[in-house]
């Protein structure tokens, strides 16, 4: 077993900052010492002068080769989760996906397959439920006896993974009584496919007209339908991807009363805005669902002033990327809407540009403290899906899932030097202050002195346990 001192850094923790080192031992978290007191032998010495020694990201939404309008997200669960580990992230918890008019375990255990032996660093996944019936309701029990706890629903995508309300409540139900919660995609995608259809019928074709359709009130709707729905069936509520500024006074009024509501938000929300869509089919990089919202409206202020406050209490990423051009071996995928925005393949890449980002957006702009970036990245994720205190945290007995982050190295992001599997970076030639140095994932180092070091295989499945956040 190796033994590793992380030597002379400051350990960041959601709680504390402090000098120490950090001995691993094997896969394990085996002691924080007062910095130079350690004096037994060890494999490797790791020089963290100057730098953060933090938690290893968690990213609890990302969807490695989702099929999704006719192809599939360009990562695969090998390039996805290598890419994530050069970007300072050590687990992902992605959506494996229930078909319509298949079994939800069947399912799982397709999507346990694409990560067995091709994942890098460790994951857990979510299920989506696309078809709640009688056996879905008693799938939801197995699958929470195998370590997944929560269940994504749709209230978007008539025909293709959206429930109707009594499945909804029904789905609600059962996490009521298994102890499980409901991850809610909040927008309404009834009234949303009108707006897309009459758009389209005026001849309104370009990218920024999928922004157009979507508009943020049927996100607000959607959410305040979704949490009393929650509230009727008496179980734990998770907004994903929240986006608007009426979302998130829904999110805030329901936890101001007690209730067990909680959201994420996700970089590109906090970073970009509708305009984005613009500027002709290149509009297309930023197809996301829910869209990027109109900066007339100040969503991106209200989405980090919900971070600090508490009503938002993640970024995850939502990874979901589809390639512009033709890109090792994958088609055109964006352009399948050239034409018809709504057959632009929704998703951006993201996986490995997170914890960067935040650190930039968050520390470096003095919006967020340290030990709330890693808070919302790393701890609360784990806290909130199930994986407390073995990841999220570096104490010992946790995995040594460590990132040592440089504050003082700055790092702009192209998609000539990223690692994801797409042709392009949303954030093309942003300067971030910080990157991410070294990474260990259960005591391995994977990253260090600009190399990949892991390999294919490396991660192991987590199985998940319940929120320990409700009230
Ligand atoms: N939104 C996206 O942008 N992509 C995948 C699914 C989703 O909900
Ligand atoms: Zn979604
Ligand atoms: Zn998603």
């Amino acid at each position: 077993m190796t033994r590793t001192l992380i030597e002379n850094g400051t350990v960041i923790t959601a709680t504390d900052t402090f000098a120490a080192d950090v001995l691993v031992d094997g896969e394990k978290v085996a002691a924080l010492l007062a910095p130079g007191t350690f004096d037994g032998e060890v494999d490797q010495r790791l020089d963290a002068s100057g730098k953060y020694v933090v938690p290893g990201g968690i990213d609890v939404h990302t969807h490695m080769e989702l099929p999704f309008g006719g192809t599939h997200a360009s990562d695969t669960f090998e390039t996805g989760t290598r890419a994530a580990a050069w970007g300072g992230t050590t687990s992902i918890v992605d959506f494996a996906v229930q078909s319509q008019g298949e079994s939800a375990m069947a399912g799982l255990e397709e999507w346990m397959a694409k990560a067995e032996g091709n994942s890098a660093i460790d994951y857990g996944f979510h299920l989506i439920l696309s078809d709640v019936n009688e056996q879905t309701l008693k799938e939801m029990d197995t699958a929470v006896d195998n370590g997944v706890t929560t269940f994504k629903m749709f209230m978007a995508y008539p025909g293709v993974f959206y429930s109707n309300d009594g499945q909804i409540l029904r789905a609600m139900q059962k996490a009521g009584e298994n102890g499980s919660m409901i991850q809610m995609h909040a927008e309404n995608g009834i009234a949303i496919d009108v707006l897309v259809e009459q758009a389209l019928a005026r001849g309104e074709t370009d990218p920024i007209h999928h922004g157009r359709t979507r508009p943020s009130i049927m996100e607000g709707e959607a959410t305040h339908r979704a949490i009393k729905l929650a509230e009727l069936a008496g179980a734990p509520l998770y907004i994903v991807h929240l986006t608007a500024a009426e979302a998130l006074a829904e999110v805030t009024m329901a936890r101001d009363e007690g209730a067990n509501v909680f959201a994420e938000t996700c970089p590109q929300y906090l970073f970009f805005g509708m305009n984005e869509l613009g500027n002709g089919f290149e509009g297309a990089k930023f197809v996301c669902s829910p869209p990027l919202r109109d900066e007339a409206e100040y969503h991106q202020e209200i989405l980090w002033t919900g971070l600090a406050t508490g009503d938002l209490q993640i970024v995850s990423t939502d990874h979901c990327p589809f390639c512009m051009d033709p890109y090792d071996g994958l088609p055109a995928q964006k352009r399948l809407g050239e034409g018809d925005f709504s057959k632009i393949p929704n998703g951006m890449p993201g996986v490995e540009n997170r914890m960067e980002l935040i650190y930039h957006g968050a520390v470096t702009e003095e919006r967020l403290s340290l030990n709330r970036w890693v808070e919302v990245c790393s701890t609360t994720p784990a806290r909130m899906f199930g994986m407390y205190p073995r990841k999220g945290t570096i104490s010992p007995g946790a995995d040594a899932d460590i990132v040592i982050f440089d504050p003082d190295t700055p790092h702009v992001i192209s998609a000539e030097t990223h690692h994801m599997r797409v042709d392009y970076s949303a954030y093309e030639g942003m300067e971030l202050a910080g990157s991410v140095d070294t990474v260990l994932s259960r005591g391995r180092v994977i990253i260090s002195d600009g190399d990949y070091h892991g390999s294919a295989g490396d991660g192991q499945y987590v199985e998940r346990g319940f929120n320990e956040l409700l009230i």
